[in-house]
Order: C-alpha cells, then sequence, then structure tokens
C-alpha cells in the first residue's frame, strides 16, 4: 500500500464526569486522532496520550510533533508500507509508542478496509463479545460508592477503584461492604513504594482479583518482593513496555497477571506478542483503556476477544466517557459485555458531523 496523506486531528470530547487519578482530573479529552489515506481507502487510528506528560512521557502535543517531523515522513517516503513491516520502519525513531500505535492501527484499518478483513479476525480473536470492567476515579467515599452501585446496576462485570497512599484501605472497605461478592481490583498507578508493603498487604482480607501497577514503573525487583509479601496477586501496566520487558517481568516474578495496552507498547502488533508471552506461561492478561472514543475502543474490542484475555478489561461501554462518541456505533453494554466489531477494519464509522464539531485543528502531511 503507498500511503498518499496521513492527517493530523485534534479533537475536544467532553467526559460525561471527570475522571480524577494521582496525576490531576480530566474534564474534556484532547484527543488526536490519525487518518491515512491510500488509493481509495481511508484508515484511522487514536493516540492515547493526555495531554501532559504527567502519566507518561508522552502527551497529545508531543506525539503530535513526533509524528509530524518523523514518523509521518517516514511512512510518506516509503514506495509500499505494510502495517507488520511499520516497526522496522520506524525503528530508527527511539520511543514513542502511543504516537507509533496511532500510525500503525491507522495503517492497519486501512490495510484491513482493502482485504475487508476485521482486526479481530487479524489478531487471533476466538470470541464474539467481550467481558467488561469498570475504572472508577477518585472520588469522596460516598460519592464513590454511588458511582459503584449505579456501574453494578448497569450491567459491569468488574470494577476497578484508583487507590494512592491515604486513599487505598478505606474505599477498598466501603465499596466491599456494599458489594460482597463483586469483582473488584484495584490501580496505584506507581503511587506507592515496597516500603508500603504492610500497607498494600492491608488490602489482602478483601478478596481483590489484583493489584495493579503499586510501584515505580522501572521497579520490577521491588514489585518481586512485594508480591512475596502480599497474597493479593499483582498485575503490572505502566511497566510492560514491550513482549520483551514482559518476558523479564514473568521471569523475575514481578507479577502474576498483565495489563495489555497497545499505546503503551507501540501498538496492536506488539501488544499480540505480549499476549503470547503471557499465554505461553498461563499468565492470564486484561486490555486496559485510557479514555478512548470508539476508534480505539473498536480496536482494545478486537485485542480483547483473544484466547488469553481471560479477565474483564477496562473496556467499557462509549457512555460511561462520552454523551456523544465520534463513531456512527457507540459501543453499548449488554449483559455486561461488548459485541466484538466484525466489519473491516476497526468495523467503525465516524461520524462526520460529530467529527467536525469536536475538532479543534487538522494537519495534512503529504509525501
Ligand atoms: C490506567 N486507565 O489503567 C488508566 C490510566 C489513566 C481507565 O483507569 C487523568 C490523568 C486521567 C491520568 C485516566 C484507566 C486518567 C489518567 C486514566 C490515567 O492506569
Ligand atoms: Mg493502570
Amino acid at each position: 500500500m503507498k500511503i498518499d496523506a496521513v492527517e493530523l486531528r485534534r479533537i475536544a470530547l467532553p467526559l460525561v464526569a471527570p475522571f480524577r487519578t494521582a496525576f490531576g482530573t480530566l474534564t474534556d479529552r484532547d484527543i488526536l486522532l490519525v487518518r491515512v489515506t491510500a488509493d481509495d481507502v481511508e484508515g484511522w487510528g487514536e493516540c492515547v496520550a493526555f495531554p501532559d506528560p504527567g502519566y507518561s512521557p508522552e502527551y497529545v502535543a508531543g506525539a503530535q510533533a513526533v509524528l509530524r517531523e518523523f514518523l509521518a515522513p517516514r511512512v510518506l517516503a516509503a514506495p509500499t508500507v505494510t502495517a507488520a513491516g511499520l516497526g522496522n520502519l520506524l525503528a530508527p525513531v527511539v520511543g514513542h509508542p502511543m504516537a507509533k500505535a496511532a500510525l500503525e492501527l491507522a495503517v492497519l484499518d486501512a490495510e484491513l478496509r482493502t482485504g475487508g478483513r476485521s482486526l479481530a479476525e487479524h489478531l487471533g480473536a476466538v470470541r464474539t463479545t467481550v467481558d467488561c470492567g469498570v475504572s472508577v476515579g477518585m472520588f469522596p467515599l460516598d460519592e464513590l460508592c454511588a458511582q459503584v452501585d449505579a456501574y453494578v446496576d448497569a450491567g459491569y462485570h468488574r470494577v476497578k477503584l484508583k487507590i494512592e497512599p491515604g486513599f487505598d484501605v478505606e474505599p477498598v472497605r466501603a465499596v466491599r461492604e456494599r458489594h460482597p461478592d463483586l469483582a473488584l481490583q484495584v490501580d496505584a498507578n506507581a503511587a506507592y513504594t515496597v516500603g508500603a508493603a504492610d500497607r498494600l498487604a492491608a488490602l489482602d482480607p478483601f478478596d481483590l482479583l489484583m493489584i495493579e501497577q503499586p510501584l515505580a514503573e522501572d521497579d520490577l525487583l521491588g514489585h518481586a518482593e512485594l508480591a512475596r509479601r502480599v497474597t493479593t496477586p499483582i498485575c503490572l501496566d505502566e511497566s510492560i513496555t514491550s513482549a520483551s520487558v514482559a518476558e523479564t517481568a514473568l521471569a523475575l516474578g514481578a507479577c502474576r497477571i498483565v495489563n495489555v495496552k497497545a499505546g503503551r507498547v507501540g501498538g496492536y502488533l506488539e501488544a499480540v506478542r505480549v499476549h503470547d508471552v503471557c499465554a505461553a506461561r498461563s499468565v492470564p492478561v486484561w486490555c486496559g483503556g485510557m479514555l478512548e472514543t470508539g476508534i480505539g475502543r473498536a480496536a482494545n474490542v478486537a485485542l480483547a476477544a483473544l484466547p488469553g484475555f481471560t479477565l474483564p478489561g477496562d473496556t467499557s461501554a462509549s457512555d460511561r466517557y462520552y454523551a456523544r462518541d465520534v463513531v456512527t456505533d457507540p459501543f453499548v453494554l449488554d449483559d455486561g459485555r461488548l459485541t466484538v466489531p466484525t466489519g473491516p477494519g476497526t468495523g467503525v464509522t465516524v461520524d462526520p458531523e460529530v467529527l467536525a464539531a469536536a475538532t479543534i485543528s487538522v494537519e495534512t502531511l503529504r509525501a
């Protein structure tokens, strides 16, 4: 496929409710969409970076800059581009996995639309629907409990609470008392040190599915030590930056569960390789979320349909985040599950009117 143009489009979508984490509160999602055109097809990708480099080194304007200056030019200069060959084509640019993943998804989408194949089928999906969880931001306890109640009523099969030092045992106890049988887990987004092992062990009696990313991204040995001092399984998110790192983390005993996010590992093809590393060792994985629109959500749901994704993901319904998604058919929860798209590529169609209304800027790059 010869790529004729790469379009970088910034959109702003209001969130239905503020999402508060240790890194701050998001009220609107500032999103970079990538559209490639080749012959008579187009392909769409979505960059998961947040506006500030507080959660990850990448941020929206930085991702846009590296796409404009370094990634898109390599793709536009190539006589022919395949999604499978993109990793090598972009390897001279070090890092920037979220920017690369967005471009890869656009190329994959275009390629698969040409061939009439779905992304799910291409990645190796074995399910037609996926089991969904929901991630709840940090709120005062009464508000947090009300939100959890509403998500349980809506049918979510698993709830994830965000924790940090000073906000951990109390919210977990409050939610567990109201929902004794709920599949419940927590995500610390690297907010603890291994010195807090006793505090984290105090979560053990609440029968959590896992503690996600308690320690710093680069502290694999700390996670291995912590794993020996708590009984709740440790899951890694931020630490797992590639399939190779996943192998290392598992070899060290740093985690028993892996959160897979395509943006964090440079694309959906590497995400499949993370899945494969884990599946080979019977380590369960689940699909993370970054408050995606229907474009990234569709790809996540396709990924979550692979055999090793045996735990509910942060693949929530579109209406958990957006009143009006940019795709014509938003993802709707059905008995706690989302349907895996079967149409060509990601299988979703961008709504031109919603897109136009949300657009802040567009730049088109050509060879
Ligand atoms: C995670 N995702 O698993 C994240 C990260 C995340 C769905 O919990 C503002 C700043 C909002 C940082 C939302 C979910 C954020 C943020 C989510 C990080 O770690
Ligand atoms: Mg996480």
